[in-house]
């Protein structure tokens, strides 16, 4: 059974703004593992990761990485698994950089690319993907967005109050 995300960074140096991915696994319980690993500095080990991935029941992969950040589209190159493309921030070009280099994939191999430093959101992809076939996560995923709602509608609220108004 497929149902596990396969998060890999190109650094170390990018795990503070990865950390929100593996929360946000957590959250909803779904089983991940996570991996430092380069396209340019450690090729051959990105390779043997992605071609491997489903064998360790992965279904979806995040691949993280900063500046020319060619990783998610190798990732890609290695796998018929969906990859989620996470930009870094904070390069030299604030991560306009890494987002232009995983969005702009040539036709035939999508990276499908969140914002810089888009970490819940490329978890909760993940999640959505994994939740096309599970129910349970489906469902907690429903939860998820209702908590969403509630927590707008109870700001509305405050703000109403603050500025004293009724309606
Ligand atoms: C990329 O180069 C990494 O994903 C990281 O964002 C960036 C800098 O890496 P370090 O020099 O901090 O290891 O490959």
């Amino acid at each position: 059974m497929r149902n596990g995300v396969g998060v890999l960074m190109g650094s170390y140096s990018d795990f503070p703004q990865v950390e929100s991915v593996i929360i946000t696994l957590r959250e909803f319980g779904v089983p991940f593992e996570a991996k430092v690993a380069s396209a340019h500095r450690t090729p051959e080990i990105v390779k043997e990761w992605a071609t491997t991935a489903p064998e360790r029941d992965l279904g979806v992969l995040i691949a993280a990485a900063g500046g020319a950040a060619h990783l998610a589209g190798v990732v890609a190159g290695f796998t018929i698994l969906p990859v989620i493309g996470l930009p870094i921030g904070g390069t030299a070009l604030s991560g306009f950089d890494s987002l232009l280099s995983m969005v702009q994939m040539p036709a035939g191999i999508p990276v499908a690319t969140v914002a810089v430093g888009g970490a819940i959101n490329a978890a909760l992809l993940a999640v959505q993907i994994l939740a096309v076939g599970d129910d349970a996560l489906a469902a907690k995923l429903r939860a998820h967005r209702e908590k969403m709602h509630q927590s707008v509608v109870d700001k509305d609220a405050l703000l109403r109050q603050k500025i004293g108004l009724n309606r």
